[in-house]
């Protein structure tokens, strides 16, 4: 790393060394110096974002302050930037003659698979803008899973079991979490930084805009809140 190279110089007996030729120096054994710079800070700027990472703490609830399940929270970088890409492979199992789990958060450009563990078929689809899909009969796992690249909703169903639904929500950042049971996300690692942080839930009217709220992360946990305004349900 040229940053320990560097240090390695200074340390030297500089009695010897005018600081000219030092620079002369540095600059005859590296022809790139300033390239290598501009990298070595781009790196430390990198190192100090991931050492300065924290985790924030959601609190969704409907109109009238109750938990709410399976919301959906995520934040959006306010400076567009490079992201992590997606890691994992999801997967969304039919079982019971039910999608599971309910609702799926991922990052763009995510691929899901979806094994049918029932003993009878399912066919599964989607009608949905952000991704239209269709998984003809069948048992077990399908040939490919399915990529999701462009952000939005995805409203699965089943061709033969019409009460069969489920729930992908697709987000340009790879900081998210879903809400338990007491309404309580939880998105670990997020570096300091200014974000929109953003809530979704199912039984928000489709059309409506998603409720969003500024946060600056710093090197300290946080916490933020949110109340939606979903159907009664
Ligand atoms: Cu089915």
């Amino acid at each position: 790393m040229p940053v320990h190279h560097r240090t390695h110089i200074l340390r030297l007996p500089s009695v010897d060394i005018d600081q000219g030729a030092m620079v002369k120096r540095i600059r005859s054994r590296r022809p790139a110096a300033s390239a290598l710079h501009a990298l070595a800070f781009t790196a430390m700027a990198a190192c100090t974002c991931m050492s300065h990472a924290a985790a924030l703490t959601v609190q969704v609830s409907d109109a009238g302050g109750q938990a709410l399940q399976d919301a959906v929270v995520y934040a959006e970088p306010a400076v567009a930037q490079t992201l992590p890409k997606p890691q994992k492979p999801v997967e969304i199992e039919q079982k019971g003659r039910k999608f599971i789990p309910l609702v799926t958060v991922i990052q763009t450009g995510t691929s899901i698979a979806f094994p049918n563990n029932d003993t009878v078929r399912h066919h599964v689809y989607s009608f949905s803008p952000a991704k239209v899909f269709d998984l003809k009969l069948y048992i077990g796992q399908p040939e490919n899973p399915v990529t999701f690249d462009k952000a939005g909703t995805v409203v699965i169903g089943c061709n033969i079991h019409d009460q069969m639904v489920g729930y992908i929500h697709i987000v340009p950042t790879p900081y998210f979490a879903k809400t338990d049971a007491a309404g309580k996300a939880r998105i670990e690692g997020l570096p300091a930084g200014r974000y929109q942080i953003k809530a979704w839930h199912y039984g928000l009217p489709a059309q409506a805009q998603i409720p969003e709220q500024p946060l600056t992360m710093t090197a300290s946990d946080s916490t933020a809140s949110f109340k939606l305004d979903t159907k009664a349900r």
